[in-house]
């Protein structure tokens, strides 16, 4: 199959109906970008950023939120989400699970046989980590024709609501294109596991896993983290960005800020227009099959694929145990994947 005929495959599910012409012409349009809604979304991140950092416990935190509650002017919506975060337990599996699993995998330790110290310090100093090539050519050409095929049958439904010409499927991992366990590295390979270890310690799980591909002409993305509010201290959240096609100079490869996951605080409370670049910023290539691991608070975002072929994606997400999770893999598990699964994969899920 000729290059165009794959990308007509997914015009629908990226909601555009030709490959521009201009290829470099900036393309970020967003369905829900008013200013006031932008405004009020920052002035929100605000108050939860300064509740969430008022204290390094949840204990402290929710004697914030209450004082927060009783005072002037207080928003339902930050007391409630907030609630959600700090007020009650929300991993299904008691902690001797993903404790014992990580035991079986090598893993219980921050010291083990699947990341170096120099990997280790990168994450710490810099935020992120290059795993380099860690999945085999075979495995990257199957992958792409699974995602190919699903983004062709779903069409126009798998369609991302607020990211013109990026076809996205959500929680790849665990649906059905996955009955067969070609994914199963994208969020159990052990050096990805290894370096959401170091991160996060042995209280991790799964919270999502999307295919993200932007189109020729399309993909740039604001400057964000993966996370609602700025965190201090502590981090809450680890992605992978998986690379299945080669990540080149012009075919958007992502682009990142070292060091801003020690900042505190999300980009949009910070810059102008995240869509700008930011001093220091830097882009992350590398050949198909490689795994870039980084701490979630990180400042980064996708830039525009200026060439004339897909670059696909697969990002893994992680969080703590006890936090809420981005997808609620009960409900949209296959049944098949899920006997496929054991228990290690089950612990890693947070699943019965
Ligand atoms: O795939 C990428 O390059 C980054 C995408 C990203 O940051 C996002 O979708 O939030």
């Amino acid at each position: 199959m000729d290059e165009n005929e794959v990308l007509a495959k997914y015009l629908p599910a990226a909601g555009i109906d030709r490959v521009p012409d201009d290829l470099s012409v900036p393309r970020t349009q967003e369905k829900d970008s008013s200013i006031k809604s932008r405004y009020d979304y920052l002035k929100r991140n605000a108050i939860l950023t300064k509740l969430w950092n008022c204290s390094n416990t949840d204990a402290g935190r929710l004697a914030g939120l209450k004082d927060y509650a009783a005072g002037p002017e207080p928003r339902d919506d930050v007391i409630k989400m907030m609630h959600g975060f700090i007020g009650s337990q929300h991993n299904r599996l008691p902690k001797t699970e993903i404790e014992s699993a990580l035991e079986q995998l090598g893993l219980a330790d921050d010291v083990n046989a699947f990341l170096s110290n120099d990997e280790k310090n990168a994450l710490d100093r810099d935020g992120f980590v290059n795993l380099g090539k860690l999945l085999s050519d075979a495995q990257v050409l199957k992958m792409r024709e699974r995602y190919d095929n699903e983004i062709e049958r779903y069409g126009a439904g798998s369609v991302h609501d607020v990211k013109i010409g990026i076809a996205r499927i959500e929680d790849t991992v665990v649906k059905s294109m996955n009955h067969d366990g070609l994914l199963d590295p994208i969020f159990m390979h052990p050096r990805l596991l290894s370096a959401v270890r170091h991160v996060l310690g042995v209280h991790l799980k799964y919270i999502g896993s999307n295919y993200h591909c932007p189109m020729p002409g399309y993909g740039h993305q604001g400057l964000h983290a993966d996370y609602m509010w700025g965190v201090e201290g502590a981090p809450e959240v680890v992605n992978a960005v998986w690379m299945i096609d080669d990540f080149t100079k012009d075919n958007g490869p992502t682009r990142l800020v070292p060091g801003s996951h020690r900042l505190g605080v999300t980009p949009g409370m910070k810059l102008d227009n995240p869509n700008d670049s930011v001093d220091g910023e830097i882009t992350i290539t590398g050949p198909a099959g490689s795994c870039m691991v980084y701490n979630a608070h990180l400042w980064h975002g996708g830039t525009q694929n200026c060439s004339r072929s897909l670059r696909r994606a697969q990002h893994a997400f992680f969080g703590r145990s006890h936090r809420p999770s981005s997808t609620d893999v009960p409900k949209v598990i296959d049944q098949e994947v899920y006997q496929r699964l054991g228990r290690v994969e089950r612990a890693v899920l947070d699943i019965e």
